[in-house]
């Protein structure tokens, strides 16, 4: 990587770790205020390392969104617990994040296990601070200090961007001097179609949940710009039975139309440009469980 190095300015990696549903990927998107990673209401949305730059006066703090840590028994799952422990050790700081709504519960307990194997400084923060009364914050960060010697703890809504200025002042408190990594005005090396496919994978599980709950994966497969400065995007989703195709697409398409819509909505913001969508559906059987399908969609760890 070519690096530049300034005076007195800190930059390095931190990793964002959590069980699932903490609000991980909300807290990236607001950090660096730009949409990069796919967020919903139901549990274990984010299935990759997604990374963030969030460029300050006096530094730069490159953040690593992470899949939630759960206890699942696919081999999809397995990829995503794995791919959030990879980050333990590549960061010099882990933040880990709770819901203060539900406190820490058993799931959190486990995560923390984890977490204190890894050598590296960790920070816990609180996030949706703004679903508890004001009064019971203290009293929980009290009861968190017993649990472990966190080197702070922070009071946070991801959602609404409360104590984001001290969680970035921390983070460059402690990470180390160091280059400008990424040049300014860049918010993520993750490449324009891995998130173009989140955003669309967003909106399935937005619109499908209940009926199809991690079902589908999304590859964009060509980006090319069309006439009049239009990009044509062309993305493939994939699920797992042919039962589910006909979900997907609805009665008369209406369902597989809205996810088309949406999704477009969202990629235009990222591409700041006219987007022209086409989606195609394919039946890759029992495709969670089979490593070349995996592989294919990067839900491997060979594939980086
Ligand atoms: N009220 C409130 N809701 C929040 C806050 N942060 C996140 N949420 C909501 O919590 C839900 C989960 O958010 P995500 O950012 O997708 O959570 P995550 O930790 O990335 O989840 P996984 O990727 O599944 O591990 C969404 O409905 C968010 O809108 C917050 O500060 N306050
Ligand atoms: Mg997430």
């Amino acid at each position: 990587m070519n690096v530049k190095v300034k005076q007195n300015f800190r930059s390095g990696f931190v990793g964002i770790v959590g069980k699932p549903n903490v609000g991980k990927s909300t807290l990236l998107n607001q950090l660096i205020a730009e949409k990069v990673a796919a967020i919903s209401r139901r549990p274990q949305t984010t299935r990759n390392k997604i990374t963030g730059i969030c460029h300050l006066p006096g530094g730069q703090i490159i953040l690593m969104d992470t899949p939630g840590i759960h206890d699942g028994r696919t081999k999809l799952n397995r990829f995503m617990v794995e791919t959030a422990r990879k980050t333990f050790d590549d960061a010099d700081v882990i933040l880990f994040l709770i819901d203060a709504k539900r406190r820490f519960r058993e799931e959190d307990e486990y995560v923390l296990e984890l977490i204190k194997k890894s050598k590296t400084p960790k920070i816990l923060a609180v996030n949706k601070i703004d679903l508890i009364p004001k009064n019971r914050i203290l009293g929980l960060i009290d009861e968190l200090r017993q649990r472990e010697n966190f080197l702070h703890i922070i009071p946070l809504s991801g959602l609404h961007g409360d104590g984001l200025d001290i969680l970035k002042k921390v983070l460059l408190e402690i990470l180390p001097e160091g280059p400008e990594y990424f040049p300014p005005g860049m918010v993520t090396d993750c490449p324009e179609k891995f998130i173009a496919a989140e955003m669309i994978r967003e909106k399935i599980i937005k619109l499908t949940h209940l009926e199809l709950p991690y079902a589908a994966a999304v590859e964009v497969e060509k980006i090319v710009e069309g006439k009049k400065g239009v990009l044509v995007v062309d993305a493939a989703i994939s699920i797992e039975r042919e039962s589910q195709k006909k979900i997907l697409i609805g009665k008369g398409g209406e369902r597989l139309k809205m996810v088309g819509q949406y999704a477009r909505e969202e990629i235009e913001k990222l591409f700041g440009s006219k987007v022209y969508l086409n989606l195609f559906v394919r039946v890759k059987k029992n495709w969670r469980q089979d490593d070349r399908y995996l592989k294919d969609f990067g839900y491997s760890h060979d594939s980086y």
